[in-house]
C-alpha cells in the first residue's frame, strides 16, 4: 500500500477534527499543516504533532504533498481550493465550497478540467444510519416521498456575547445560519430522499441585533469567558433562526428550521421523512438509531448492527452492534473513500463522496434562501 501526503490548511474547531480522522486511516501520513502565519503555524504543529508547518504560499511548492484540506474561514475557501488544484493537489475543502456561486462554478470547472479528487466535507452523510435510510428509500422501504419535516438547532450563539467569525459577512458570507448548519440539514435531506429541492420560501430573524465581539482571539466551541473591557459592541445582520418551505421535485413539500440559539440544543439536526410506506426519523445527538413509523404494524426503532443492515450501509460500520460510532467516525469514513480515488490517481465517473459539484448545489440552493427571505416570497432553484 502506498502511503500518502496530506498537508491540513486551518487549525480553528474543524481543522484538528481532519487531522484526527486522516489519522486513523492506515495508509496517510499528516506531514504538514498551514495557518496564517508561520509562528502560527509552528505553535498550532507542535501542538497537533506535525512535523512540518507552512503559511499557503510556501505549502504549494512542496511536491511530496499529495493533497491538502481546506479548513480555513468560509471567505479563504474558493481561493486555497483554486490555488491548491491549480499546484496539482487533491483537493478536500470545508463547506461552504465558496462565498459565491460563480466561485464554485468555476471549482467546479477547474477540477474537471484537472481531473484530481475534490470533495467537501458534508460529513453528516456518513452517519452510517443516513446511508442505511438512503439504502432503505432506495429499495422501497419508504415508497413515494410525502413529506419532510427537519431542523438544525444549535445553541453555542445564545448569548449576546457569544462570539466567532462566522458572525461577520466578510469572512463568513451572507447567511450565517443556513449557510452554516441549513447547508448539512438540505444536503442530507436531498442525499437521503434522491429528491432535488426546486422551490424555497424563507424568513429570518435576527434575535441579537448586536453582538460582543472579544478583542481577544477565541475558538469555535471553546466557552471562553473574558472581562466586560474585553467587548466591542457591532451590528449583528445575518440570520440566528430561519424557517424554509421547500418544493420538491415531485411535487411534494416540506419544511425545515435552523436555529443557532436555542438553548439545551448542543448540535442537534433532527429529521422526519414521510413516504407512502412509512416516516423515518433520524436525530444527529442519537446518531446510531432511526425511528421507523408504520399504519398497519408496531412502530420500530432499528439501531446500528451491521447484521441488520443493507450492505452499502455496513461499509460505514467499524464495529460491532451496540460499540457506538459518532462525529469523528463521520470523517474518518468520508475520507476513506476519498483516499481511495486519491489512491488511484483520479476523480472517479460516479464518486460515493460529496464533491465539489455538491458544495455548489449547497451554495446555489442557499443563495435561493437568502433572495426569497429578501422577497419574502417563493424562488425558484
Ligand atoms: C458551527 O456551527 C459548526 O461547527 C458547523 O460549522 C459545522 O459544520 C457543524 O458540524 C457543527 O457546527
Amino acid at each position: 500500500m502506498n502511503r500518502i501526503n496530506v498537508a491540513v490548511v486551518g487549525t480553528g474547531f474543524i481543522g484538528p477534527a481532519h487531522v484526527e480522522a486522516l489519522r486513523r486511516l492506515p495508509n496517510i501520513d499528516v506531514v504538514a499543516l498551514c495557518e496564517a502565519t508561520i509562528e502560527l503555524a509552528e505553535e498550532k504543529a507542535r501542538l497537533l504533532g506535525i512535523p512540518r508547518f507552512y503559511v499557503f504560499d510556501e505549502l504549494l511548492k512542496q511536491d511530496d504533498i499529495t493533497a491538502i484540506h481546506i479548513c480555513t474561514p468560509n471567505f479563504l475557501h474558493y481561493q486555497q481550493s483554486s490555488a491548491a488544484l491549480k499546484a496539482g493537489k487533491h483537493v478536500v475543502c470545508e463547506k461552504p465550497l465558496a462565498n459565491k456561486v460563480e466561485e464554485a462554478e468555476e471549482l467546479v470547472a477547474l477540477a474537471k478540467q484537472t481531473g484530481l479528487v475534490n470533495a467537501v466535507h458534508f460529513n453528516l452523510r456518513y452517519y452510517p444510519l443516513v446511508r442505511q435510510m438512503r439504502t432503505m428509500r432506495e429499495k422501497g422501504d419508504l415508497g413515494e416521498v410525502h413529506s419532510i419535516i427537519g431542523s438544525y438547532l444549535q445553541d453555542w450563539l445564545f448569548y449576546q456575547n457569544d462570539y466567532n467569525w462566522r458572525l461577520e459577512p466578510d469572512k463568513s458570507g451572507e447567511s450565517r445560519a443556513i449557510a452554516d448548519i441549513g447547508s448539512h440539514l438540505l444536503d442530507v435531506t436531498e442525499y437521503i430522499t434522491g429528491l432535488k429541492i426546486v422551490e424555497v420560501m424563507a424568513d429570518f430573524s435576527t434575535i441579537h441585533k448586536t453582538r460582543l465581539k472579544p478583542m481577544k482571539r477565541v475558538e469555535t466551541y471553546s466557552n471562553t469567558t473574558l472581562q466586560p473591557s474585553d467587548y466591542q459592541e457591532i451590528p449583528i445582520n445575518t440570520e440566528d433562526h430561519a424557517n424554509v418551505m421547500l418544493r420538491f421535485d415531485n411535487g411534494r413539500t416540506g419544511v425545515v428550521t435552523v436555529s443557532q440559539v436555542s438553548a439545551g440544543r448542543k448540535n442537534r439536526l433532527n429529521l422526519e421523512i414521510s413516504g407512502s410506506k412509512a416516516t423515518f426519523e433520524w436525530n444527529s445527538e442519537r446518531p446510531s438509531e432511526i425511528w421507523i413509523g408504520k399504519r398497519e404494524a408496531a412502530n420500530q426503532v432499528l439501531m446500528k448492527d451491521p447484521s441488520l443492515f443493507y450492505p452499502e450501509a455496513v461499509s460505514l460500520i467499524s464495529f460491532p452492534g451496540g460499540h457506538n460510532e459518532g462525529f469523528p467516525d463521520t470523517s474518518k469514513q468520508l475520507f476513506k473513500e476519498v483516499y481511495a480515488a486519491v489512491a488511484a490517481g483520479k476523480q472517479p465517473e460516479n464518486p460515493s463522496y460529496p464533491t465539489f459539484a455538491d458544495g455548489l448545489r449547497e451554495l446555489l440552493i442557499c443563495e435561493r434562501i437568502i433572495e426569497s427571505n429578501k422577497k419574502q416570497g417563493w424562488v425558484k432553484i
